[in-house]
């Protein structure tokens, strides 16, 4: 871990195994020879953590995940080996900037957003905590598309993040599992008898696994993430070769490989295509065939404890296929009966819910099912004839009841519901903030919470304070380590030893310091892709998210209308500067989040470029948002926007990040929201908008036109937005944005909230201006120890 092992290390590599010398003037060669030393201290505690885990036979649990958004990880690691220092200087010696090489290393973007993170951030605490947690995913060829914007319009890039290879995978083709599509089923039955299934005529792929350590906080271990690519299996090259068809062969390999190509960028959006349902299967399949082989390699065929032992997570429906795939290994292909199959897969699985929108609560069409995964098919109708028949022992009669609560929802196409699925085949339903759980009892899961109320509970989310302030923040990270010892690092509730100096002067100066500098990092970080002046002396206001319009950017966005408008009209006594920073993706095939993007680069271009604007407002787009972006972004921020409609964001997790790092927020009572209100002291947010109840009240009569006649401001907004005003040479590219706030049936009633939106901002810039004032809060703010799972 010295300095001199480090160097001696690192030149190993850099010549020996990569090839290079001084004349390589590439910081990625130099980037991957540091990894590999990094990585190399990691592989002897990966060991002994298995060999532990092993020896103490205690239950375990498998996060199984279609995303895992992990960012970068050289950073991460060096922080959790406690080795900063040490390469710093060792990098010092070799003439190496550290941070260079750092930003050398791609994005694993192997996500959409918070879901995705928060499987990454999940698996990091787990090793803090020295929890026996296992992440199965899927390694992506392709991760999240890179985001490029040309004439204000977001254009997608592949990126494919593999393309140098990746120092912290290990391949390990010895655990390769056969996953099975298409073909059909035979039923035998034997002379006693016995019913026996079988899954003929597959065309079957191979699923092999990548492991990537996930070290712990300076603590030894380190746990692991299996992530699994398809590939051929080789029997199929083989008949192809020997019926002379190489190039069919050839062919028949990618279409295999295919499955695991590129991940879905739909986050909480319409997603309905085949390859997903492949890419889902294959994810759980590979996962639970591999556990289970583990557990048979030990207890042979006895699964009598393995409930017991094993535990399955499941983020979101996405891989609740699972479900019906453990009784199918148990019962085909272990021999267990029913009921002994189904009573280890109600004790094993656990289902956390996402999202309330409906357009992301996955249906699959049952031809599909039947098509792609025949024997998986039959299973999910046998255990919905069993559902059904306990729901009508508890409800005699209650035809309606069945209906609703069916797996399979009738229609001119039938399809299987995921969610009732998961629900039906799990122990434990959580939803991730309080009010989202209280939403899925009483709402969308109301007819499941009736049946088993017992399995429902909450578990709001949360962050690591590893990367989301040592690792990102470290100036910041220092001081409060200086002020009250390192013990936050591993137990967030000690933050609120901080909160005696929010009364010490000296120490508001320092925290105040410390943040400038981070405004100014920030600064300069975006000076690299603008060429924009920014002021570290505004307030930084800043939104970063996917782009959706439950999220509603577009609030964000007349608001800044607004303040331009004041300025124009010289309505600017005790002004505050200020920059809004937006940033995020579209899916790409969601057209009114694309127009948003359009919309906010199109007010940008106005407001910047117009001299009687100045320093007073700028508005920036900051393109492709990622893990690492966020990274720079949040300690640079004032304020943190989380201004989704009520009752519409389950929890968001920017929200924590930016807390953190000591921004105040503006937010609706939504999500997590509401938690960390409490946590902070309602003094120390900045609360504005209509509850849950009132929106679900008020969109029986929204009426967003009266609302907008009877407020002049909101007015002066709608006519700069109506008469073109940011669209000058492109005549109406707006007027489906227009429509649709204006729609009564606008189901994120962004104009109810126009006002009270304008008047938190309002006090926003009060407290702004006054410093001393603004300081302290932020440090309460940071420090009252909101704490989620993290
Ligand atoms: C993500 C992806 C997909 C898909 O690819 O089909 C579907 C749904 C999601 C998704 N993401 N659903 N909810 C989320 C976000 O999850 C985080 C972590 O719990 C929450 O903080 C967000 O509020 C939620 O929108």
């Amino acid at each position: 871990m010295d300095e001199e092992h480090l160097v001696a290390g690192f030149k190993h590599y850099y010549g020996h195994r990569l090839g290079r010398d001084e004349h390589c003037k590439s910081p990625h060669y130099a980037y991957e020879a540091l990894a590999m030393v990094v990585s190399d201290r990691l592989i002897e505690r990966w060991k002994e953590t298995y060999n532990a885990y092993r020896e103490a036979d205690c239950r375990r649990a498998f996060y199984l995940s279609m995303e895992f958004l992990m960012g970068r990880t050289l950073s991460n690691a060096m922080l959790n080996l406690d080795i900063n220092d040490a390469v710093d200087n060792a990098m010092y010696k070799l003439g190496l900037e550290l941070e260079e090489l750092i930003d050398s290393e791609p994005d694993a973007g192997l996500g959409n957003g918070g879901l995705g993170r928060l499987a990454a951030c999940f698996i990091d605490s787990c090793a803090t905590l020295q929890l026996p947690v296992t992440g199965y995913g899927l390694r992506y060829e392709y991760g999240m598309f890179s985001q490029d914007i040309v004439n204000g319009e977001q254009v997608e890039k592949p990126d494919h993040w593999l393309r140098n290879g990746n120092v912290w995978e290990i391949e390990r083709p010895e655990y390769t599992h056969r996953i099975k599509f298409g073909g059909r089923t035979e039923t035998h039955v034997d002379d006693f008898g016995n019913k026996k299934v079988y899954w003929v005529d597959t065309h079957d792929i191979l699923a092999v696994p990548f492991d990537t350590p996930i070290p712990g906080y300076r603590n030894g271990t380190v746990n692991t993430l299996r992530l699994w690519k398809a590939t051929a299996t080789e029997e199929f090259d083989l008949q192809e070769f020997n019926a002379g068809d190489y190039a069919e062969s050839v062919a028949a390999k990618n279409t295999a490989e295919n499955i695991t190509m590129v991940l879905y960028p739909n986050d909480a959006n319409e997603n309905g295509k085949a390859l997903r349902l492949r890419q889902q299967y294959l994810l759980a399949s590979a996962s639970l065939q591999d556990v289970i082989a583990n557990w048979v390699g030990r207890h042979g065929n006895d699964f009598s404890e393995f409930a017991a032992k094993n535990c399955f997570q499941l983020n979101d429906t996405h891989p609740s296929v699972s479900v019906a795939e453990l009784m199918r290994l148990l019962i085909d292909m272990y021999g267990l009966d029913w009921d002994e199959a189904w009573h280890i897969t109600r004790n094993t699985m656990a289902y956390t819910n996402h999202t309330l929108l409906p357009e992301a609560l996955e249906r699959w069409p049952v031809d599909l099912f039947k098509q792609l995964l025949p024997r998986l098919m039959e299973i999910i109708f046998d255990i919905n004839a069993h559902f059904l028949a306990e729901v009508s022992a508890h409800w005699p009669g209650d035809i309606d009841r069945l209906t609703r609560m069916s797996l399979i929802e009738e229609g001119p196409q039938q399809q299987v519901r995921m969610a009732y699925l998961a629900i039906v085949g799990s122990y434990s339903v959580n939803g991730v903030a309080e009010l989202h759980s209280k939403l899925l009892q009483q709402g969308l899961f109301r007819d499941f919470y009736e049946l088993w109320p017992e399995k429902f509970n909450n578990k709001t989310n949360g962050v690591t304070p590893r990367r989301w302030l040592a690792a990102c923040n470290p100036e910041l990270a220092q001081l409060i380590t200086e002020t009250i010892g390192d013990g936050w690092l591993t137990d967030l509730s000690q933050l609120k030893n901080l909160k005696p100096f929010a009364d010490d002067k000296a120490f508001r100066k320092r925290w105040y310091q410390v943040r400038q500098n981070a405004k100014e990092r920030l600064i300069n970080y975006k000076k690299q892709e603008h060429d924009i002046e920014l002021d570290a002396d505004a307030l930084f206001d800043v939104q970063v998210k996917r782009i959706h319009e439950y999220k509603r950017q577009l609030l964000n966005v007349l608001h800044v209308i607004y303040l331009y408008d004041r300025i124009k009209r010289g309505d600017t006594v005790d002004w505050t500067n200020r920059c809004v920073l937006i940033g995020g993706k579209a899916a790409p095939g969601y057209y009114m989040a694309k127009k948003i993007i359009k919309l906010i680069n199109n007010v940008a271009h106005v407001i910047n470029s117009d001299p009687d604007i100045g320093n007073k407002l700028k508005l920036v787009f900051m393109p492709n948002y990622r893990v690492s972006a966020m990274e720079k972004i949040c300690p640079g921020a004032d304020l943190s926007e989380q201004i989704s409609t009520a009752g519409k964001e389950a929890s968001g997790t920017g929200n924590m990040k930016f807390m953190m790092n000591g921004a105040l927020t503006i937010g609706t009572l939504d999500g997590a929201n509401i938690e960390i209100r409490e946590e902070v002291g309602h003094e120390n947010f900045f609360l504005f908008g209509l509850t849950e109840e009132q929106v679900e009240e008020l969109s029986h009569h929204y009426d967003p036109v009266s609302i907008i006649n009877q407020d002049e401001d909101l007015q002066r907004v709608m006519n700069l937005l109506e008469c073109g005003h940011f669209n000058q040479f492109e005549p109406n590219i707006f007027d489906d944005i227009i429509a649709s706030v204006k729609s009564p049936h606008d189901p994120w009633m962004t104009i109810a909230d126009f006002r009270s939106y304008v008047n938190a901002q309002n006090h926003v810039e009060e407290a702004y201006r006054d410093k001393e004032h603004w300081i302290r809060m932020s440090i309460l703010k940071a420090h009252n120890g909101f704490q989620g799972v993290s």
